[in-house]
């Protein structure tokens, strides 16, 4: 029997692509190349299955133009890029990758806020520009971190470690908002406080946003809820670029409606909007916050781990739309 066909569409560590050709018959992108839909369209439309990562987009287009596609097996945990509905109206799998990555994550996360609060990146460019000639009482005084109040919107996997990194590493206040309220032993476990929204804004002196990407939560933070804020307070995005209102935030920023913002993504990414790029008080990073050696590989091998399941007997680990599995 011949192997299905696997269509790769970043690049990724040959050790996965060897892996992949135990299995399929392998189409890789080693040379990284980033597809347009017209592009994607035609390497995937003879392709069984699709091994993709956060930033290749599957719509009903894309679906219409490849009826043999049966799986699309993401590297990501956020899955934004896929449009679920129209796969499911196809009877395509879409997989993501929870799980391996939310410590890396919320490590990330609290890095970002540390870097920020303590304006690490700014310094930096002030010392690498010749400009520090003698120390002085206020020079690059930031905001503490031990003792403050930490809000968390959006209070998933990461936002749990980011809650207990604050709580029990540092001795925060943590309150958090969510579509959800936690069962009381995981609020218990976390040490974290249920708000409303408008109390989180007003509350918190860092805010951390880790809440998915939808219609529902674009620009959940924009102008408004900016000047719901503290004038002290620092602004954390490692969740996904539309969640905040990136032009509102730059003029709160220059501003200094709120004291800083660490912004890991992106309206548009990896486009950044110009007036972020000249304020001083914002940390950049490019989509990072999953980027350790070790995790990036263990995402690569949940993405596998699915089409392998999938293909061999329909039982894929992390489905997002299993009622696929049942129609097959
Ligand atoms: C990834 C991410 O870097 O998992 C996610 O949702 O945003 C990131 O960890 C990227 O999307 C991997 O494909």
């Amino acid at each position: 029997m011949s192997k299905p066909k696997i269509f790769v569409a970043r690049a990724i560590f040959p050790e996965v692509i060897s892996r992949l050709e135990e299995h399929f018959e392998v189409q890789a992108n080693q040379a990284d190349k980033a597809w347009t839909k017209a592009e994607l369209i035609a390497q995937l439309h003879d392709k069984d299955g699709a091994f993709m990562t956060g930033s290749d987009r599957i719509d009903a287009d894309v679906l219409a133009a490849c009826p043999q596609l049966k799986i699309c097996s993401t590297m990501a945990v956020g899955y934004n890029n896929l449009d679920i509905d129209a796969m499911t109206a196809a009877g395509v799998l879409a997989t993501n990758a929870p799980d391996v990555l939310t410590e890396t994550t919320a490590d990330f996360g609290f890095a970002l806020l540390m870097a920020t609060a303590r304006r690490m990146t700014e310094s930096e460019h002030y010392l690498r520009a010749g400009k520090w000639t003698q120390w002085s009482y206020d020079m690059f005084a930031g905001a503490d971190i031990h003792g403050a109040t930490l809000g968390i919107l959006g209070m998933g996997r990461i936002g749990q470690g980011i809650a207990k990194r604050g709580a029990l590493g540092f001795g925060m206040k943590v309150i958090y908002h969510n579509r959800s309220r936690l069962a009381p032993e995981l609020e218990a476990e976390c040490k974290a406080r249920y708000v409303s929204k408008e109390e989180l804004l007003k509350t918190a002196d860092h805010l951390v946003l880790v809440l998915p990407y939808s219609a529902a939560s674009h620009h959940s933070i924009g102008a408004a809820e900016l000047a719901l804020m503290k004038p002290s307070a620092t602004l954390i995005n490692i969740a996904r670029g539309g969640i905040v209102d990136d032009a509102a935030l730059a003029a709160a920023l220059r501003d200094k409606r709120i004291a800083a913002a660490g912004l890991d993504v992106f309206e548009g990414e990896p486009k950044v909007h110009p007036d972020l790029l000249t304020v001083p008080n914002v940390v950049l990073t490019p989509h990072i916050a999953s980027a350790t050696v070790p995790t990036r590989l263990a995402m690569a091998n949940l993405a596998t781990d699915n089409l392998i399941g999938f293909f061999k007997d329909k039982k894929p680990l992390t489905p997002i739309n299993p009622a696929v599995l049942a129609i097959k």
